[in-house]
């Protein structure tokens, strides 16, 4: 039902402009589903200039996806010569930083019609003329995909493949996905989505700097074993965190990477899920904060992920984070 109060809308505002807007740092399901529901717009009403904006500019991945798209953003939305808008993947107009109030003035003129998967703000909706809103829905693609579906309209590859790159994004990877989803992605495919290619568009190419980084951290790496839990300690002076990432891609339990800058200590500790939930050792609490009071500064974080800052020398450094890790084991007493 969703199209025909869409198309009603256009037919009242007598629309010839549509403005449609995205979140500060839009991402990939936002400029994606924008996208899509542009090209679905121009079919539902002949003639219809459609504009895409996303408040500061849509993030760095979704920048790159839509120059694969040969999508076109505006960096600067007319706002007032719009005759009908749309919030999309968005759901309050703070979301949209500085244009939120010009937006707020040109809908009590035009129609503003939402079209989001998170839960609807009291203030938007009542502004809002129509609020397609589906909050059980994983993604905003998967309600344009629909939309087009009741209009009985045919995406185009590229806006097959713009809402599938919006779905695999906001579902990680499809790993939060429901049933519908599935069903929405399988017609995607049907319609010539190419899978890995697509996924292999989400991915963001390492800087040289990143990959060295992780390289030189594999290098000076020194390894521990304690329990039959395999514990890397090592130092880089950029990308700790990437660094202890990869090492434990590599395959140890805990990975420790400081790395020293301007007289600065900062410290990156990661661990898999499996060594946290078997020996109950809580990275942010029980290594990075006493850590970061050992070396005069602050630290935690998450159970399988934290840091400290703090100045002093790397080696006490990692030593001082290899006995902690140490003392938790022998609390735990847990056996790898
Ligand atoms: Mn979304």
């Amino acid at each position: 039902m969703s199209v025909r109060e869409i198309v009603g809308l256009l037919q009242e505002a007598d629309a010839e402009k549509a403005l449609l807007l995205c979140h500060h740092n839009a991402d990939p399901d936002a400029v994606c589903s924008a996208y899509a529901l542009a090209g679905l717009l121009r079919r539902l009403r002949g003639g219809l200039s459609v504009e895409l904006v996303a408040a500061q500019g849509p993030s760095k991945l979704s920048k790159r996806l839509l120059e694969h798209l040969e999508a076109e953003f505006v960096d600067y939305a007319d706002v007032e010569a719009a005759d009908v808008m749309f919030l999309v993947d968005t759901n309050n107009l703070r979301q949209l930083e500085d244009l939120g109030p010009v937006v707020a003035r040109q809908a009590s003129k035009v129609p503003l019609i939402i079209v989001d998967h998170h839960a609807p703000h009291p203030e938007t909706e009542r502004i809002a003329r129509l609020c397609i809103v589906r909050e059980d829905y994983t993604s905003t693609c998967e309600i344009v995909y629909e939309l087009f579906e009741e209009a009985g309209f045919k995406p185009s590859p590229k806006e097959a493949l713009a809402l599938f790159l919006g779905m695999a994004y906001d579902t990680r990877h499809f790993s939060i996905a429901r049933a519908e989803t599935f069903r929405i992605a399988a017609g995607l495919v049907q319609l010539g989505v190419d899978v890995s290619g697509a996924l292999r568009l989400l991915t963001t190419p390492m800087e040289l700097s990143e990959r060295i980084a992780r390289l030189k951290a594999c290098q000076r790496m020194r390894l521990e074993q304690v329990g039959g839990w395999i514990i890397a300690l090592s130092h880089v002076s950029a990308y700790q965190a990437s660094a202890a990432r990869a090492l434990l891609s590599l395959g140890a339990h805990v990975a420790v990477v400081a790395g020293k800058k301007d007289e600065q200590l900062q410290v990156s500790l990661r661990c898999t899920e499996e060594f946290h939930e078997r020996t109950g050792i809580h990275l942010g609490v029980d290594v990075a904060k006493p850590l970061g009071e050992h070396i005069g500064g602050m630290g935690g974080g998450h159970p399988t992920s934290a840091g400290a800052n703090g100045k002093g020398e790397l080696e006490d450094c990692l030593e001082k984070a290899l006995e902690l890790i140490k003392d938790g084991l022998r609390r735990g007493k847990s056996e790898a």
